[in-house]
């Protein structure tokens, strides 16, 4: 090892005691943000839940809240790596699958709050934010609520799912109200080609106030979960709004409807699952075109709510130097966009889709993912460090 190399390390490595010495914990303060050669210092850490790593959420303090989705497993050993990871580097949680309409209320007459009850408990013992993920969708909900009784035969008639609708979101949010401050009240309501899509809800509902739209289903979950919980921020979630500009214009438009017909939508969640080699400008373009939904509703907000970046369309070595130059330009590039956002008032929570690359729905048994900040192992990956530089003083 040359001379000045043996210097540089030394240095660090003096650093680091230091800093070690001076405090197991980085000091860190609501808004604090890392000086460049506190950065350099943590360069040295290995795992994301070293006593020297830095925190991603506690970096974008500034900015945003940075989240990711568990299990009810992953906060159930404090001793666990994982236990460790998202304590440290994330300050808000939502359940994968736990508060989805199958898991919280599987027949008409039971509802099963368990799950997010701990969830809650344990967002609340970390300051944590909670979000809810979710309570109207199309997938993952039991069919009795489109059947008149049991789950076959004559299908439920329109008033009766409306009252299905208005039952299930106020018992929800009434038992979360104070407690979960974000609701995905609906999920994927939009058609990929446009329009609405075609589910359950919508086939049976239908026009029911006779004024011309179908969104009244999607009204109704809106109105009671207002009714139920005042101060919870509801919003209307879906993917791929961040590249096709026909899903983001039918958004648009409905929530624009909605909005001018009072409905209380706070914000369009966007889920972010995107790949490497995502073209930011059509990103920043859609931004740009849900960002116009404040000349009707001056409050409304844009989230991230499930952030992924997909690289099965990589069919070489993940550890390729122009491959991971390429995921770690989209990534950077994403936050830039996302912190922009954040200044100008619109974006102030964003939740990863898992807690690091061995936790994603992308993993599949003929291939494993990479879609995140941090490895299989809990090590950081470049991509981190360019991440997080990106919030440095
Ligand atoms: O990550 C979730 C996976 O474990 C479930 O099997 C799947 C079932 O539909 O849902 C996944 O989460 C989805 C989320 O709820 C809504 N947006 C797309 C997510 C990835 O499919």
């Amino acid at each position: 090892m040359k001379k000045r190399t043996l210097k540089v390390f030394a240095l660090l490595a003096a650093v680091t005691l230091l800093f070690t010495a001076c405090s197991a914990e980085p000091i860190l303060t609501e808004n604090y943000r890392y000086t460049e050669a506190e950065l350099k210092s943590m360069q040295l850490a290995e795992y994301v839940y070293d006593d020297n790593a830095p925190s991603l959420c506690d970096a974008f303090a500034d900015y945003f809240k940075v989240g990711a989705c568990i299990n009810p497993w992953t906060f159930s050993d404090t001793s666990s790596d994982e236990y460790k990871l998202i304590t440290k580097q994330f300050n808000a949680y939502v359940y994968e699958n736990s508060t989805k309409p199958d898991a919280m209320h599987p027949s008409e007459d039971r509802y099963n709050f368990a799950d997010t009850d701990k969830l809650v408990e344990f967002a609340e013992s970390q300051g944590a934010l909670v979000r809810g993920h979710t309570l109207i969708w199309h997938s993952q909900v039991p069919d009795w609520f489109f059947y008149a009784s049991g789950n076959s035969g004559e299908p439920a008639t329109a008033e009766q799912l409306m009252k299905r609708i208005d039952e299930h979101v106020t018992t929800i949010v009434t038992h979360y109200k104070g407690k979960i401050d974000t609701w995905d009240v609906v999920n994927e309501v939009i058609n990929d080609g446009g329009g609405l899509r075609f589910s359950d809800w919508l086939k049976i509902v239908g026009d029911y106030d006779g004024d011309g739209d179908k969104y009244d289903y999607i009204e109704q979950a809106f109105i009671s979960a207002r009714a139920a919980d005042p101060d919870a921020r509801l919003i209307i979630n879906d993917y791929n709004m961040e590249w096709s500009e026909q899903k983001t214009i039918s958004m648009y438009l409905a929530v624009k409807k909605m909005l001018e017909d009072g409905v209380p939508i706070d914000g369009v969640g966007l889920q972010m699952h995107i790949g490497y080699d995502t073209n930011i400008d059509t990103l920043r373009s859609n931004l740009e075109k849900l960002a116009k939904l404040r000349e009707i509703n001056p409050d409304f907000v844009l989230e991230v709510t499930e952030l992924d970046m997909n690289c099965n369309g990589w069919d070489g070595d993940p550890n390729d130097k122009e491959f991971i130059e390429k995921f770690n330009q989209t990534y950077s590039d994403l936050f830039a966009l996302l912190m922009e956002y954040s200044e100008m008032g619109f974006i102030d929570t964003i939740m990863f889709w898992g807690i690091n690359d061995a936790n994603s729905w992308l993993n599949s048994s003929e291939r494993d993912n990479y879609p995140f900040l941090i490895d299989r192992e809990n090590k950081f990956k470049s991509a981190y460090w360019d991440v997080i530089s990106l919030a440095l003083d």
